[in-house]
């Protein structure tokens, strides 16, 4: 059962901003009522609580909002943070990723909505995910050996890059990107929080997150 006093998110399946948030609050045990919401019709009460109208929104007791993703990540670490993900933030990387890596990205995949060379903007990508690779050459995941706010703050954009053409991704010289990616998608955490969950409206029965 959902206590009043259980944070609201807000968030869409697929988002990769939405699927690093709803990791942080999955490992970090961080109960909430997950609202999943199509960007299509968005709830009166998301844009209410945050007007600039992105998924993820977290809206805490007391109805203080935090509706950036790596702040979502933050908050929920700072409650609970069995793995020391906070241990592990490069915060130079994740800003690449967000930066000049997602404009790639968007570029790469939605070359009709923005205008754009899709196969230049996948090659500019791919030097950032050569970095990656030999980064995690080096010591398995981004920042040491073991899973860290910054490898589940990328890999959701990763998984995306991937998608567009796995054929041609999965052809790519880069093993150890490959199989980074691979193993986190295999994981139980992921699997948690890929759940499938109807667009919530007004009434309905709570969801719990993350699932028991
Ligand atoms: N800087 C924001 C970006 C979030 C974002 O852009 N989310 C996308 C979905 S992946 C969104 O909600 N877009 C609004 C829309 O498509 O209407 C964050 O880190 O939370």
């Amino acid at each position: 059962m959902i206590l009043p006093a259980d944070p609201v998110l807000y968030s869409f399946r697929r988002c990769p901003y939405a699927m690093r948030a709803r990791l942080a609050l999955a490992v970090s045990g961080t109960r909430c009522e997950l609202r999943e919401v199509k960007l299509s019709a968005k709830p009166e009460a998301m844009l209410a609580a945050s007007p600039k109208g992105t998924v993820p929104v977290l809206v805490l007791p007391g109805d203080a909002v935090i509706d950036e993703s790596l702040d979502v990540m933050r908050h929920a670490l700072a409650l609970g943070d069995p793995e020391a993900w906070l241990a592990r933030n490069d915060a130079a990387l994740i800003a690449a990723n967000d930066g000049p890596f997602k404009h790639d990205l968007d570029r790469y995949k939605y070359p009709e909505r923005h205008g754009s060379d899709a196969l230049a903007h996948r090659e500019s990508a791919l030097a950032f995910l050569r970095d990656l690779d030999a980064r995690l050459a080096a010591a398995g995941q981004l920042c040491g050996p073991v899973r860290g706010l910054t490898d589940m703050a990328v890999m959701p954009f990763v998984r995306q890059f991937a998608a567009v053409d796995p054929a041609w991704f999965g052809a790519l010289p880069l093993p150890h990107l490959k199989a980074w990616l691979a193993g986190h998608l295999a994981s139980d955490l992921f699997a948690a929080i890929m759940l499938r969950v109807p667009p919530w409206s007004p009434g309905d029965a709570p969801v719990r997150f993350p699932p028991d």
